[in-house]
C-alpha cells in the first residue's frame, strides 16, 4: 500500500474551503430572503455548526447519507453545509417527487437520516422506517420542524470533519434511459475543483474587489442551484438575494441591487415577457449565466437587444459538474449564442464517432469528457459505471456535439432518450413504463416536442389493447397521481398503431414531427 503523503492526508473537506472564503467581516449580510430576513456570514457558520453537531450526535456510520426532500429555504442550504461539515453525504431530492419515486431513492440509497416537510412526514417516515432509516426529521420553509428544534440545543462551534479528496460529499440521482435512477457519487474534490475553476473563469468578485451579489432563484436539489450557484457565491464571499421560488417580478425588483444571475433558459424566456426588464433594471449587473438546457438563439438575441447584456451559456451534468463555458473575459473570445463555449480549464473534451474515432473540426459525434469534476461512479452500480466510461477513462456524456475551428463546443442533440423540460430531465422510458402498466394500454411512446416556455415538453402516444377504449385525460390523471408533476406529458394521444422501422423499433422522430403541435395544455 502506498504511504499517504502529507498533502494527501490534509483535510480536504469542501466546507473548509468555503468557510475560508467568507469575508473578514462576518457581521456582513451573506443571504437576504424575499421576506427581508438577513443571515450574516457568522449566522451561516454558527447555524451550520449547530446542525453539524446534531448530525454528529446521532453517531451515524462513516459515509452515512442524509436524504433531504424539503422546500427551498436558507435552512435547507445550511443543512447541506452542515452535512459537508460533519463529513456525511448529502442527498437532495426534488420536492415534486411522490411516494413511488421517494420509496425507490430511500430504498436504493439507504440513508441514515431523512429530512422532509411536516406535510409529508406521515408517508415519508413510513417509507424511511421501512427501509431501515433510524432518524426522520422535519424542516419547513417557515423555519419550523424537528430538525431546527433539535439543532437549537446544539453547540454553535464544530470542528470540520476530516475528509480526503476522494471522499463522497453528495449523491445526485439522475434518471436512466433504461431502468431506474442512478445516484451520481460526487466527491469533495469534484465539487471544490469545479467551484474554484468557475470562480476564476467567471471572474467572481471578492468583497474587496467590489463584491458580487447573486440572485439565487433556482431550486437547490440539483447541481445548478445547489453547487454552481451556492458554491460560486460562498467561495467568493458574495451576498445572495435568496428567492424561495422563481418569480420574474421578484427577480426584476432585485436586479438593480445584483451583479450575477443564473438560470435555466425558461427563466430567461419568462423574464423577457416582463415589461420591467430593461437596461435600467440591469444597470449594475455584471453577468447573466444560462445552462441545464439549450438556450435558443432567439432568447440569446432578444436578451442582448433588451438589456445590452450577452448571456454566458455553459454546459454541465450531474455526473461531471460544469464542463464547458463561454468566456467571461473578453480576451478569451466572444460569447457565442448557440454554443456552450470552451472546455473549462482542467476538462479534456473530445468528440468521437460511433466507431470510436475522434472526429475532425465541425464533425458531429458523441461528447466524452475527463477531468477533476467527473464523478466517482454510480452508487452501487459498478456495471453501469463501467459501461459509461471508455477504456482510457473518459465519461460518455450521451450528448452529441461538435467543436469548431476556434474551439467552441456546440451541442446538437443527445444519443440518450431524454427530454429536458424547463431544465428538469425527464426520461421517456420511465413514463412509458408507468403508462404500459395501466389497464387497457398495449404500448406507449413518450417524445419531446418544442415548447415556447419549457423549451421541450413530453407528449405521450399510446395504443389500446383490443376492444378497449382509452381516455387520454384519465391516463394523464393517473400519471399525475404517481409521478413528479414536471414529468407529466403535456398532451396524450391514443392511436391505432405506433410507427416502426424495419427492425421493429418505434420511430420516435416521426412521432415528434407528427405531434409537434397540437391542442395546447
Ligand atoms: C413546472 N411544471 C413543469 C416544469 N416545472 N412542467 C414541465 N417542465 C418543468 N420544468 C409544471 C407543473 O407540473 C405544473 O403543471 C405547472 O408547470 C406549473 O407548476 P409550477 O410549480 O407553478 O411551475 P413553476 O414554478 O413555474 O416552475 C417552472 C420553473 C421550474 C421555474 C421553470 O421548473 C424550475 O425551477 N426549473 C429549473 C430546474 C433546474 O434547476 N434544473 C437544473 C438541473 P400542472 O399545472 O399541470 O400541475 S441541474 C442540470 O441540469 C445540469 C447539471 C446543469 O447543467 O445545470
Ligand atoms: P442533468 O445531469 O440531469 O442535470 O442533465 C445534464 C444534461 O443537461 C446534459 O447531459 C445535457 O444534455 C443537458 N445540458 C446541460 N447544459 C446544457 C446546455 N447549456 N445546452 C444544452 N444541453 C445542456
Amino acid at each position: 500500500m502506498q504511504k499517504p503523503t502529507e498533502t494527501s492526508k490534509k483535510n480536504r473537506n469542501l466546507y473548509l474551503a468555503l468557510r475560508a472564503a467568507f469575508p473578514e467581516k462576518l457581521s456582513d449580510i451573506a443571504v437576504e430572503t424575499e421576506d427581508g430576513l438577513c443571515y450574516s456570514w457568522l449566522d451561516l457558520d454558527r447555524a451550520s455548526a449547530m446542525l453539524a453537531n446534531l448530525l454528529a450526535s446521532l453517531l451515524l456510520p462513516d459515509g452515512a447519507r442524509i436524504a433531504v426532500q424539503v422546500d427551498k429555504s436558507v435552512e435547507a442550504m445550511l443543512l447541506y453545509l452542515a452535512t459537508l461539515r460533519a463529513g456525511f453525504v448529502y442527498l437532495p431530492l426534488n420536492v415534486a417527487y411522490q411516494s413511488a419515486e421517494i420509496e425507490y431513492f430511500i430504498g436504493n440509497a439507504e440513508p441514515s437520516v431523512v429530512v422532509c416537510t411536516s406535510k409529508n412526514f406521515g408517508w415519508v417516515s413510513q417509507l424511511a422506517f421501512k427501509a431501515g432509516t433510524q432518524n426522520v426529521f422535519t424542516l419547513n420553509a417557515d423555519r419550523t420542524g424537528s430538525l431546527l428544534d433539535r439543532a437549537a440545543c446544539c453547540a454553535d462551534q464544530h470542528p470540520v470533519a476530516h475528509r480526503l479528496d476522494d471522499d463522497l460529499a453528495a449523491i445526485i440521482y439522475t434518471s436512466g434511459t433504461t431502468g431506474r435512477s442512478k445516484g451520481a457519487m460526487l466527491t469533495h474534490a469534484n465539487l471544490l475543483s469545479n467551484a474554484e475553476v468557475l470562480r476564476d473563469y467567471w471572474g467572481w468578485r471578492r468583497p474587496q474587489e467590489g463584491a458580487d451579489v447573486l440572485i439565487h432563484a433556482l431550486p437547490i436539489f440539483h447541481v445548478h442551484g445547489l453547487f454552481v450557484a451556492i458554491h460560486g457565491a460562498l467561495l467568493s464571499g458574495s451576498k445572495m438575494l435568496w428567492l424561495s421560488r422563481f418569480d420574474p417580478a421578484w427577480v426584476i425588483e432585485r436586479l438593480p441591487r445584483a451583479t450575477v444571475f443564473m438560470g435555466v433558459p425558461t427563466l430567461y424566456v419568462r423574464l423577457l415577457a416582463e415589461p420591467g426588464l430593461d437596461r435600467a433594471a440591469v444597470r449594475n449587473m455584471r453577468l447573466f449565466i444560462a445552462g441545464s438546457a439549450p438556450l435558443l438563439i432567439e432568447t440569446f438575441t432578444q436578451w442582448q437587444e433588451r438589456t445590452g447584456h450577452t448571456i454566458l451559456e455553459r454546459y454541465g451534468m450531474s455526473e461531471t459538474v460544469m464542463l464547458t463555458s463561454n468566456p467571461y473575459f473578453g480576451e478569451q473570445g466572444n460569447r457565442r449564442g448557440g454554443t456552450v463555449g470552451f472546455p473549462l480549464p482542467g476538462v479534456s473534451l473530445r468528440i468521437r464517432d460511433q466507431e470510436g474515432r475522434e472526429v475532425v473540426v465541425d464533425e458531429i459525434g458523441g461528447i466524452e469528457v475527463k477531468g477533476a469534476g467527473v464523478f466517482k461512479g454510480y452508487w452501487r452500480m459498478p456495471e453501469k459505471t463501467a459501461e459509461d466510461f471508455t477504456n482510457d477513462g473518459y465519461f460518455r456524456t450521451g450528448d452529441v456535439g461538435r467543436i469548431d475551428e476556434a474551439g467552441y463546443v456546440t451541442i446538437v442533440g443527445r444519443s440518450k432518450d431524454l427530454i429536458i423540460s424547463g431544465g428538469y430531465n425527464v426520461y421517456p422510458a420511465e413514463i412509458e413504463g408507468y403508462i404500459n402498466e395501466m389497464p387497457g394500454v398495449a404500448e406507449s411512446a413518450v417524445v419531446g416536442v418544442e415548447d415556447s416556455d419549457f423549451g421541450e415538453v413530453g407528449v405521450a402516444v399510446l395504443t389500446a389493447r383490443p376492444g378497449v377504449v382509452l381516455d387520454p385525460a384519465a391516463i394523464i390523471a393517473s400519471l399525475k397521481a404517481t409521478l413528479a408533476n414536471f414529468k407529466i406529458p403535456k398532451r396524450c394521444y391514443v392511436v391505432d398503431e405506433l410507427p416502426r422501422n424495419a427492425m421493429g423499433k418505434v420511430q420516435k422522430n416521426l412521432l415528434r414531427a407528427q405531434y409537434r403541435t397540437g391542442p395546447f395544455r
